[in-house]
């Protein structure tokens, strides 16, 4: 009888554990994105990768660097060019930075 008690107890634990991990699931899924402000450097069409000098991010605690982002679409950079002043939006995704919105502020 006791047994039956404690397989019983570890079962109510093991629902709770699945609620648990299923309830942050969402968290984990939803990523935040981030607004910047940046220098264009270097454009590689074919690759949709541009290369940014972005002043500081302070929603991720960035100073201020240079470094290449992904774009979501290859057409996201029609219009930009090198030297641009350009404000981006971008989110992280599979370990890399991918920008979802940029605009020349020309
Ligand atoms: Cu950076």
């Amino acid at each position: 009888m006791k047994r039956n008690m404690q397989v019983v107890f570890i079962n109510i634990c093991a629902v709770f554990l699945s609620i648990g991990l299923v309830a942050m699931q969402p968290a984990n899924a939803t990523a935040a994105s981030h607004e910047g402000v940046a220098m264009v450097k270097a454009i590689d069409l074919d690759k949709s990768i541009v290369k940014l000098a972005h002043s500081p991010i302070a929603t991720l605690n960035w100073p201020a660097m240079t470094m290449n982002f992904k774009t979501k679409e290859r057409t996201l950079l029609q219009g930009i060019k090198v030297g641009d002043v350009v404000t981006f939006t971008f989110i992280q995704a599979n370990g890399d930075y991918v920008i979802t919105h940029i605009q020349s502020d020309r």
